[in-house]
């Protein structure tokens, strides 16, 4: 599947301007999670800027696909490097986004590293997503790195580690790696399917 991406934007903040009726598609985590590699995978082509050096994407980006739906690349949570004022103003940016867009967002893929085990930042967010009635999938990146066997064990734990923290429902999961080329059509039906959706309760809106 090839999608043709007709703009690119980058922004530091949404304004009433770019509130329109197209779906949105939000990629969301810490800092080096592989984010922008998730996105240049799923697009099939190099779209976001990907770097070794964490803290990098510091601007809400814009990929629009097929003149239909967008990809959103944004700024990554939690860069120990950057300093504390510069992570409260990225941390302030995403929430903007996320609450100021409404109806527009139609989910949010919120990535989680497969190697590393729950950490409070990602709970938080996740918490957050839930508490801001934001869908969102939990999509975990570099499963290229582990073996079948321990993204089995890692998932279990993870999902253990979230029942414990209070969560009762475990979220939608998708395991994927851009370099192995795992998870891209997992991504695209959903995308497709909740695309179907959205454009059908906008014409029973109307
Ligand atoms: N092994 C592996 N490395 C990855 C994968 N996705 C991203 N990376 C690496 O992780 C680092 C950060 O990736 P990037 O997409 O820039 O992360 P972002 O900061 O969340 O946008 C880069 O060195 C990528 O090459 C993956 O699926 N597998
Ligand atoms: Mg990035």
């Amino acid at each position: 599947m090839n999608f043709k991406i007709t703009n690119i934007n980058s922004k530091s903040s949404i304004t009433d301007f770019d509130k329109n009726k197209t779906p949105e598609y939000a990629f969301v985590g810490r800092s080096n999670v592989g984010k922008s590699s998730l996105i240049n995978f799923i697009a099939g082509q190099k779209i976001a800027y990907t770097s070794s050096k964490p803290g990098k994407t510091q601007l809400i980006n814009y990929f629009e696909v097929n003149s239909r739906w967008n990809l959103v690349d944004l700024p990554g949570y939690g860069y120990a490097k950057l300093s504390k004022k510069k992570r409260e103003e990225i941390s302030l940016r995403n929430n903007n986004y996320l609450k100021k867009i409404g109806d527009q967002l139609v989910c949010v893929f919120y990535l989680v590293d497969i190697r590393i085990s729950p950490q409070k930042i990602d709970l938080d967010r996740m918490t957050w997503l839930v508490q801001n009635e934001i869908y969102f999938i939990r999509t975990f990146t570099k499963c290229d790195k582990l073996s079948n066997s321990s993204i089995n064990l890692m998932l279990k734990k993870y999902d253990a580690n979230m029942r414990e923290s209070g969560w009762i429902n475990i979220p939608e999961t998708i395991v994927t790696s851009a370099k192995k080329k795992k998870g891209r059509n997992t991504i695209i039906n959903r995308i497709k399917c909740l695309n179907q959706d959205y454009f059908e309760y906008l014409k029973r809106l109307t």
